[in-house]
Order: structure tokens, then sequence, then C-alpha cells
């Protein structure tokens, strides 16, 4: 085995893969639950999608389970999503299903590759990009280590029709939209609401309904949705997180085909 060979395969593969992320019909920040689901669903249906994420393994709060307790509950609406990805889930009374956070999360992560999204991972959105029309047009991207070793290193950038925020609780997008473009989100109060203390079931039938576009070419997802709409947190039942993944997916298609 040649050694050169092997970084030349590493090099050569990811760049290309780099090369056709850099101009994407959807382009997803964050690959906890919400976003993996909606790349998943988008990519199945043949859209061209790109995730990146900030930390070096993908999942965001989904595998710490509850307080690090690795499994995690699911209502009868998110164990249907799971039976629809192989998850396999244990009744513990009725509408309280348990999974495995581990096997969830690396079932969908593999479920959204093997449908043909492009995942990368250690990598941050740290801006947006916006033209003459206003809308979002794509995202801006460094390493995750330059923000981390305080570096000045200028960024690169991805063309997308369609941005989804699922950065989860700190919803990051949407605050670098506010602080960019100011209070122009369709909230409340315009800006980043806020999410609520804990109330799992306000929280979770809540956030499919603030799963939206919150800013034109600009989707909100998973605990973002809650977050900047202003709803409650909910701990660790994750089936909102899958629907509202779900939902993204939905919408976003219909901003691509202008539907
Ligand atoms: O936090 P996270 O899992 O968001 P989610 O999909 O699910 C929320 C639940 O995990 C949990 C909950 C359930 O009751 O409330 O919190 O809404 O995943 C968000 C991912 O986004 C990444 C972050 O590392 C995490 O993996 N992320 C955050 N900011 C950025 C980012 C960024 N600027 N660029 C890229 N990735």
């Amino acid at each position: 085995m040649d050694e050169v060979t092997i970084s030349r395969a590493i090099t050569e593969s990811f760049l290309r893969d780099f090369m056709e992320a850099m101009d994407a019909d959807v382009a997803i920040a964050g690959g906890g639950p919400s976003g993996l689901v909606t790349a998943y669903y988008l990519a199945k249906r043949g859209v061209k999608t790109v995730l990146f994420e900030r930390s070096l393994r993908v999942g965001g709060g989904m595998p710490g389970g509850g307080m690090m307790f690795n499994r995690i509950v699911f209502q009868q609406e998110g164990k249907e999503i799971l039976d629809d990805f192989g998850v396999r889930t244990k009744t513990y009374q009725k509408g309280y299903y348990v999974a495995d956070a581990l096997e969830t999360i690396s079932t969908l992560c593999s479920a959204a590759i093997k449908a043909g999204a492009r995942i990368f991972n250690l990598m941050s959105v740290e801006d947006v990009m916006v033209h003459e029309d206003g809308k979002i047009s794509g995202v801006v991207l460094n390493w995750s280590a330059v923000s981390l070793a305080k570096l000045h290193v200028d960024p690169l950038t991805a063309r997308s029709k369609v941005v989804v925020d699922a950065t989860g609780h700190d919803s990051e997008i949407c605050h670098m939209v506010v602080k960019k473009i100011g209070k122009n989100l369709r909230t409340s109060s315009g800006g980043v609401v806020g999410e609520g203390p804990m109330w799992a079931e306000k929280g979770e039938r809540e956030i499919v309904d603030n799963t939206v576009e919150v800013y034109p070419g600009l989707i909100v997802a998973g605990m973002a949705a809650n977050a900047v709409l202003g709803s409650p947190r909910m701990g660790a039942i994750f089936g909102g997180m899958l629907l509202s993944g779900r939902k993204a997916a939905g919408l976003a298609q219909g901003m691509l085909t202008g539907g």
C-alpha cells in the first residue's frame, strides 16, 4: 500500500464532493436529528442537498439522550417516522416509545447519506450570503477548527436556493440574519423570540407549526424553530425533531418548485 495514493484518494474524493456541494438546491446548517431528517427526505426526492455540521460527529443532542442516559423517547407520530427508517423502539407504556439514541442517530445519518445527501462535518456556517433581492442565497463556511483556534482565516461559500437553520437551541443562522439584516424575521418581534422553559407537551405540539420559512430563502427546523418562534423546550423526547425535519423538507421542496 502506498501512503501517497491513500492521501490522494482522500483528497481527490473529498474535493470532488465539496466542489459539488458549492452549488446546491438546499444547504442545511446543523447535523442534529432535525437536520439529518430534512436532508434524508430531500435527498430521497432527488433534491441536491448538502449539510454542514460544526462538530467532529453528527447527532447534536441526540447521542446524549436524557442526562447522558443514551435512550430517547418518542410519541406515536414520531415512532411512525422511526418505523420508516427501520429504527427499533420498545413500548414503555401507551404513547411512550423508547429508542436507543445511538441506533437512532447512526441510522438517520446513514439513511441521509445513502439517499444522496452530502454531509460535511467539522465545518461551521459562519454567515449567510444575501444579494440584491434580499433573499438568503447561500452559506459562508469555515473549518470549525479555525474559530476554535481563533485564527483569522477568510471563509469559502456555498450557493443554495434554500437554507435550513437546524442549529438547535442556539438558532445560529437566524441570529446571524438578525444581526446582519435587522429584525426582519417572520416572528412576533421580528427577531429571535427565544425558547421558553421546559414544557414537553406544548413544545412538541408547537414545533411543527413553528417550522416555517422564517425569512425569504431561510427555513427554521427542529429546536431552532421553537427557539426562534418562542415555544418551550421539551427535553429528551424527539418525535417533534423528526416531524419538524420532515416538514422542513416538504417546505424546501415547495420553495424550489415555486409551490
Ligand atoms: O442541537 P441539535 O441536536 O438540534 P435539533 O436537530 O435537535 C434538538 C435536540 O437534539 C435537543 C432537543 C430535543 O428535545 O431539544 O436539543 O434541533 O443539533 C444541532 C447541530 O447543529 C450544529 C451543532 O454542532 C449540532 O450538531 N451547529 C450549530 N451551529 C452550527 C452548527 C453552525 N453555525 N454551523 C454548522 N453546524
